[in-house]
């Protein structure tokens, strides 16, 4: 079957007890799991899931069971994308619902340090391909940290990175396009749009097909906007940009994935406040540049953090135009913000 090499029987200390349904707490988690359905987590309400059977593509609203088998100690349990094992809740009055009693490793992740608890990591979307970051060039303001930090959290959680620069519309871009060279040296797949205007939507989509992306940006960056664009009619609902005041204004709250008309998947995300690196540390922070990497290892100093010390190879790059100056602000900028 299918996967089953991530369904053996659970292991006791990766059981972990769901916050969201601890009325129906089991004794023990189910041993053979066998005989329960496969599905995907396609959207992530506030206390249940919708989950598309593989085989069938049928969907089902499923809550967490008491407890969990599952392999992320330090994450959300259930996030949006996860394979997971469930089985029908006949107790329910309603027969599209079930119980997910287990979730597989994922392959690849969008995560964050948890707003709500630094300790722990916040899965945002499970098992995508490619992780498309989106901005506008204005309102609100492209914000080249923002873009530097998730283009990390991209190399760590395995996905590969596309850039998408919407509203461009507002300004003339071709007099502003060099503040992207340095994404365009690294190959990034980079596209300048105008959702409002139809421009340069084409290349995006025929870029996205068939690949599976989870969209990631600010709020009111037109995440929403692309989505509805795709479908032709308002499947996501968006914000006038009369209403938005630049802070607190978040249109879409849930995770959502779906199936695009021209092939492939899109996941769309609420807008992030904040976006704190997980499971990062100091010192490997510059193997996370790209760009860094062949200087690296050139510095007088083995322990350089490329930071302040003097003949650093980093810091020479920069100065002869070699790494971009943004690119090194914003190394500097997450590297404040790092554990030891
Ligand atoms: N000028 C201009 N405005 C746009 C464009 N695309 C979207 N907008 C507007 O930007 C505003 C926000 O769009 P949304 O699609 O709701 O943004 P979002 O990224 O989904 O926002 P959250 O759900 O809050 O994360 C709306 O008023 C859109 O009409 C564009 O290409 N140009
Ligand atoms: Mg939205
Ligand atoms: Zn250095």
């Amino acid at each position: 079957m299918k996967n089953k090499q991530n369904f053996d029987e659970p292991k006791k200390e990766y059981i972990r007890k769901s916050k969201t349904f601890r009325k129906t707490l089991l004794k023990d988690a189910p041993k053979n799991v066998d005989n329960f359905l496969q599905g995907r987590v396609i959207e992530v309400k506030p206390k249940y899931y919708i989950v598309e059977q593989l085989e069938t593509k049928t969907l089902f609203s499923c809550f967490a069971a008491g407890r969990i088998s599952s392999p992320h100690k330090f994450s959300n349990l259930i996030a949006c994308g996860d394979y997971v094992r469930f089985t029908l809740d006949e107790s329910s009055a309603t027969e599209q619902s079930g119980l997910i009693f287990q979730v597989e490793e994922r392959r690849t992740k969008l995560s964050r340090r948890d707003p709500a608890n630094p300790n722990r990591e916040h899965v945002i979307s499970a098992n995508n391909s490619h992780l498309l970051i989106f901005m506008s060039i204005d309102e609100p303001l492209i914000n080249l940290r923002l873009i530097d930090r998730i283009l990390v959290a991209a190399e760590l959680g395995k996905l590969e990175p596309i850039i998408c620069i919407n509203k461009i519309d507002l300004v003339d871009f071709d007099e502003i396009s060099d503040m992207f060279d340095a994404y365009r040296e690294l190959k990034i797949p980079f596209f300048p749009i105008s959702v409002a205007e139809e421009i340069g939507l084409a290349e995006l989509y025929s870029f996205i097909k068939d690949k599976d992306t989870v969209i990631v940006g600010m709020s009111g960056v037109g995440k929403s906007s692309l989505i509805n664009n795709i479908f032709g009619c308002e499947v996501q609902r968006i914000a006038d940009v009369s209403e938005w005041s630049g802070k607190g204004r978040h249109t879409t709250s849930i995770v959502r994935r779906f199936e695009v008309p021209f092939g492939g998947y899109l996941t769309d995300t609420p807008g992030l406040r904040e976006f704190a690196l997980w499971d990062v540390s100091k010192d490997e922070l510059c193997l996370l540049f790209p760009d860094f990497r062949q200087y690296i290892n050139d510095c007088k100093f083995a322990a350089c953090t490329h930071t302040h010390e003097p003949g650093c190879s980093v810091k020479l790059a920069v100065d002869k135009n070699k790494i971009s100056f943004e690119r090194y602000q914003s190394y500097l900028n997450i590297y404040d913000t790092l554990d030891e």
